[in-house]
């Protein structure tokens, strides 16, 4: 079974496509009009090893705000639809990431009830262009469209872009785990006593 998908969405404000494969790393092509969006992306991809191709190009002149939410639209549905009926998988995954002086721990549930706890407290506003408040954006609506319970907490943290970085690769490393077909579990399993998730 092929855990694979391919998600395209255009509106007025953005145009995003975004291909994905759970089980597949391929080196990862991402292109978005944001150089610090590009670099979350590529950790997401490589720390994740999923076979990841994004375009993304926002209407970053009016502010990044539509390109980094909308791409957390699309992500967030190209997960759901790899993850299918998300049969035999571990579903549950957590990562603690250390960067230098920050330490972010992530825990996630792939169950398909949306819960977003999100308490990172970057000290810059900026990083470069980047405006540090979009991130939380980009996990709301990930997590609404793909259908997870995902916790991203910041145990500590002083730099900004260790911050931000460090939470993109914690969240990829508990994502990789939780989506990992178990071969504990029969291919039909769903893990729930109640039998869906
Ligand atoms: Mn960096």
């Amino acid at each position: 079974m092929k855990r694979t998908a391919h998600q395209k969405r255009q509106t007025k404000e953005t145009q995003i496509e975004i291909k994905l494969n759970l089980d597949e790393f391929t080196e990862n092509k991402i292109s978005t009009n944001s150089a610090f969006f590009n670099h979350l992306l590529e950790q997401l991809g490589k720390h994740g090893l999923f076979g990841l191709e994004i375009q993304a190009i926002g209407d970053i002149e009016i502010d990044d705000h539509h390109l980094i939410e909308d791409t957390g639209i699309v992500l967030g549905l190209a997960f759901k639809e790899a993850l299918g009926e998300r049969k035999q998988i571990r579903r549950y995954g957590s990562a603690r990431l250390p960067m230098d002086e920050t330490l972010i721990e992530t825990d996630l549930d792939l169950t398909t009830r949306p819960f977003l706890f999100y308490n990172l407290q970057p000290k810059r506003e900026w990083i470069g262009s980047f405006d540090t408040s979009l991130p939380l954006e980009f996990w709301r609506a990930f997590v609404n469209n793909c259908g997870l319970n995902l916790h991203i907490n910041q145990i500590r943290g002083e730099n900004a872009h260790h911050i931000i970085e460090a939470s993109f690769k914690s969240v990829a490393l508990a994502l990789r785990t939780a989506c990992e077909i178990d071969p504990r579990q029969k291919e039909d399993s769903i893990i729930s006593t109640k039998g869906v998730l």
